[in-house]
């Protein structure tokens, strides 16, 4: 008697080794909602955005509708989503462009989630509603002029006076500070411990201008914040936050979304680039069927199939309570880095094109160039993972 072998699923280009086949079905409807939405109403303007310098905040209000603000925290209008849940909507929202994804991470995982991990509950109650529906936005202050990725020596001061606190100093490359409603701003007080506090918009002394003439991430605001004496009462400090344990919590938050985010914006870069290569036609055949283009296509699938196990791994490990820091480090490190050689590959398999506002490659490549520099360079995760592998940190010489 012969055993008929099972049928085995096709061979989809876009996900070379069949991940999404290991999502369930919540996570793929989560999935395709996010693409839809980001094909329907976002891409549509993204150029547009991109060359102005902009970001449509109106759309916070949609993000809101669909539950995609804090989406993984729970309680306060938040939508107590899966880590991998997440982690897929950073993915679509990438493949839109990183301008999108850095504005949900920037409320969801760096603003919502320290307020609601360090915040007191009057502070949770008081924003994170609101910001979960899109009707405040929120950013997240930590960098300042001289000090990036050594945020332990940052200049701002808060200095205790009476039942008040006086905020004093300036921070540099903040997204959406000027269309905040609310700033978290990490200061360090008189004992040398750093403590976050919320400023509202229109506290006196505070204000963020914008930070023009960017060549990546255009479709993204990006401010300065400047605290000239702001005040602000003991109610707007923090209080369960008092060292740098803080902020840093909040990055491995939003470094995790990064992780999904940059294989959403390589396997973008990718689809363009296949799409172009079977269409485009140069001495009288598909320039597909040429083996230095072929060469091209696979090398990418092997990374955006590569970035995707990855992050999928990463996202169950956190939805099992077990993501170490430095396996987010990881994730980071090797996701951008393969988003930026998949993006550069695919420009260069557009030809001119490639360098088009019409094609959204060239676009996701600047976009990316920022994302190997926020949330910690790429040096920095190679410094972190230097010091997880050896036990030696290497941070100063
Ligand atoms: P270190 O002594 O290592 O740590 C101080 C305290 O923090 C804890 N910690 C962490 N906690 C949670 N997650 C992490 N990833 C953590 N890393 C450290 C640590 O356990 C310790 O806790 P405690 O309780 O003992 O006080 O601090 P260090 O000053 O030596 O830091 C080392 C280093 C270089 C890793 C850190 O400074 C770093 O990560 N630098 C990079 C800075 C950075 O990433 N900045 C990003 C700014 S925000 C941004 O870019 C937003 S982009 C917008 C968008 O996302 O779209
Ligand atoms: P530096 O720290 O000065 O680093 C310069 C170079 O030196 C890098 O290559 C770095 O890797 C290298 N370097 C530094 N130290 C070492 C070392 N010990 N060993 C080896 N190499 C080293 N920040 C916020 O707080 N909130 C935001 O919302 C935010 N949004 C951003 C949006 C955009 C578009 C950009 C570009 C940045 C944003 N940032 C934000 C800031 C970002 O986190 C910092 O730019 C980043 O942490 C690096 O800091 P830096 O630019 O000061 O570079």
């Amino acid at each position: 008697m012969s055993v008929s072998a099972p049928s085995l699923p096709a061979f989809d280009p876009l996900d070379p080794l069949g991940v999404g086949a290991q999502l369930d079905d919540e996570e793929r409807l989560i999935r395709d909602t996010v693409r839809q939405y980001v094909h329907e109403k976002f891409l549509p303007v993204v150029a547009e955005h991109f060359e102005a310098g902009t970001f449509p905040v109106e759309i916070a209000a949609d993000l809101g509708r669909l539950g995609l603000l804090g989406m993984h925290l729970h309680g306060y209008g938040c939508a107590g989503a899966s880590a991998t849940a997440y982690g897929i909507t950073c993915m679509e929202l990438e493949a839109g462009d990183s301008g999108l994804r850095s504005f949900c991470s920037v409320q969801g995982s760096l603003a919502m989630y320290a307020i609601h991990r360090w915040g007191s509950e009057e502070q949770k109650e008081r924003w994170l509603p609101r910001m979960a529906a899109g009707e405040a936005i929120g950013c997240f202050g930590l960098t300042e002029p001289d000090a990036g990725s050594n945020p332990a020596g940052m200049r701002t001061r808060a200095r205790r006076d009476g039942d008040e606190w006086v905020l004093d100093g300036a921070k540099m490359w903040i997204t959406n500070g000027s269309v905040a409603d609310v700033a978290v701003v990490w200061a360090r007080t008189d004992e040398g411990k750093v403590n976050g506090f919320l400023v509202e918009r229109d506290t006196p002394g505070f204000s963020a201008p914008r930070m023009e003439h960017k060549l990546s991430l255009r479709a993204s605001v990006t401010s300065e914040l400047v605290l000239d004496g702001v005040r602000v009462g003991e109610n707007a400090r923090l209080p369960e936050a008092t060292s740098l344990r803080g902020p840093l919590s909040c990055l491995n938050e939003a470094r995790y979304g990064i992780v999904w985010g940059a294989a959403g914006a390589a396997r973008a870069c990718y689809a363009a680039a296949l799409d172009y290569a079977r269409t485009r036609e140069q001495f009288g055949k598909p320039i597909a069927s040429y083996q230095l283009t072929q060469a091209k296509l696979a090398e990418m699938a092997v990374k955006v199939g590569q970035s995707y196990l990855l992050a999928l791994h990463l996202g169950r490990l956190k939805d099992a309570g077990t993501l170490r820091q430095e396996q987010v480090s990881f994730g980071k490190y090797h996701n951008v880095s393969a988003a930026l050689e998949v993006a550069r590959s695919a420009r260069t398999v557009l030809g001119a094109n490639g360098v088009t506002l019409e094609y959204p490659v060239l676009r996701h490549a600047n976009n990316l160039e920022s994302v190997l520099t926020y949330e910690g360079t790429h040096e920095m995760h190679t410094l972190i993972l230097g010091e997880a592998i050896t036990g030696i940190a290497a941070f100063t010489a």
